[in-house]
């Protein structure tokens, strides 16, 4: 009888607590996803909307408008970040920022950057139509070509660096080109940078991209910390020869050597103890003929780990063994570092422990855990305090046109958004 009368008062305290505190419009949410999801949908209905293509042009100028819309202030800096701005009551204070990305990866999913880019735009709205006016003026931020480096954050963190605009994506625009193409310009890219302190704090809602939540049948996910990521481009160059009439010891096979390496990163990775990971994502063959041994092969590679430490022995270890390969091939090898490394993010321990009452408030199941995935919330947290929160993946899938998040999944999440920056509103200064 007494636990009956316990759960019956703290459901009792719950519900009267979150009472107070208004709640997104979960139906709103979600049409805004498949709005947006409009934005590049091709004859098979799945979307394509890589960074600084047309579809992706088009998403950015509708949210622009939407921004607008809802009577915020908006601007597009130099390296192309979306800024929303909605004044607060005391203009001495930073701003509170949050937001994510729109763009995808080829072939990817409806909810990867979406779910935190439009729940940033619902917790707008849901404010303006309760009309609370928040202290700390409010920003929402839609951070350009995430996917390919996750550019517009590193250079709001100062951290791009001229040899990243050279860097060119699955449409075949450079970086350097899609910034001018989405409104910011690379004369003056390096006044994108924010200095430490102009931020009061960053928030980013975030799919989990992976199947924990979702296998522990909890609603949140408190990330402490995002991985870092390194790519390079690994060429390797032999002899483009008849396939006909080169005898098999006498070929300089540039795909037999990048394939034996394919194999050397998966084993190499796994050789090591811990939870870093080794992907080869693209590979490029040349003059890519059935009947021609290839003479050359571009690959890339990329490892991701919580310690930068980790991710240089794990590549040391497959450039060692790459090159012996290569040598054993009679094939050159070269490794190119590609200028879109993520540095590992910690979260701001504080704003942890907000997003972990939030939940808790709303009644919400919740862990702490890491990020496999990079997100722009790894830059801002260079000159700003951030804090990141997940919602289930189903399946755990994620960069595929199967990527799916309920719509009751993502308003648990913007809720706990929307009462974490109403809860950082009061305390921080
Ligand atoms: O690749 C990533 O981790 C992120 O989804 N951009
Ligand atoms: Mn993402
Ligand atoms: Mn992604």
């Amino acid at each position: 009888m007494k636990q009956l009368l316990a759960t019956v008062l703290t459901l009792f305290f719950v519900g009267a607590l979150s009472a107070q505190q208004p709640k997104v419009n979960q139906d709103r949410l979600e049409d805004r996803i498949f709005n947006l999801a409009e934005f590049g949908l091709q004859e098979n209905g799945e979307t394509e909307r890589v960074a600084f293509s047309d579809a992706d042009i088009d998403a950015r100028n509708w949210v622009i408008k939407t921004l607008k819309g809802f009577g915020m202030e908006v601007r597009v800096d130099a390296a192309g970040n979306i800024i929303g701005k909605k004044q607060g009551t005391d203009s001495s204070k930073k701003p509170i920022a949050f937001g994510s990305h729109i763009d995808r990866v080829p072939n990817g999913g409806n909810y990867d950057g979406c779910v935190g880019s439009m729940a940033a735009l619902e917790v707008i709205e849901t404010l303006n139509e309760n009309n609370i006016k928040t202290k700390h003026p409010l920003e929402v931020i839609i951070f350009p070509n995430e996917e390919g480096g996750v550019m517009g954050s590193r250079a709001m963190a100062g951290n791009l660096g001229k040899s990243a605009l050279s860097v060119v994506n699955s449409t075949g625009y450079s970086m350097g080109e899609g910034i001018m193409r989405i409104g910011g310009d690379t004369t003056k890219f390096k006044e994108a940078k924010r200095e430490k302190g102009s931020l009061a704090a960053f928030l980013e809602l975030h799919i989990e991209q992976g199947g924990k939540l979702e296998k522990e049948n909890l609603d949140i996910g408190v990330v402490e910390g995002i991985v870092g990521l390194n790519w390079w481009d690994v060429v390797f160059t032999g002899f483009a020869n008849h396939a006909g009439t080169t005898p098999m010891n006498a070929r300089q096979d540039a795909l037999l050597a990048a394939a034996k390496y394919i194999v050397a990163v998966n084993e190499i990775t796994n050789s090591f103890k811990g939870t870093q990971v080794g992907t080869v994502g693209r590979i490029k063959a040349e003059p890519g003929a059935p009947n021609v041994i290839p003479g050359k092969v571009t690959a890339s590679l990329e490892i991701r780990d919580l310690s930068l430490e980790v991710i240089q022995k794990v590549y040391q270890a497959i450039k060692k063994k790459t090159e012996e390969i290569a040598e054993a091939s009679n094939v050159s090898v070269e490794f190119l570092p590609l200028d879109t490394t993520a540095e590992p993010a910690l979260t701001d321990t504080s704003i942890q422990t907000e997003i972990e009452s939030s939940a808790n408030a709303l009644g919400l199941s919740y862990q702490y855990m890491p990020s496999g995935a990079g997100h722009d919330a790894q830059d801002i947290s260079r000159f700003a305090p951030v804090g990141m929160i997940f919602v289930p993946s189903k399946g755990g899938i994620s960069h595929s046109p199967k990527e799916f998040t309920s719509a009751e999944d993502m308003a648990n999440g913007a809720n706990v958004l929307l009462r974490t920056i109403l809860s950082l509103d009061k305390k921080l200064d």
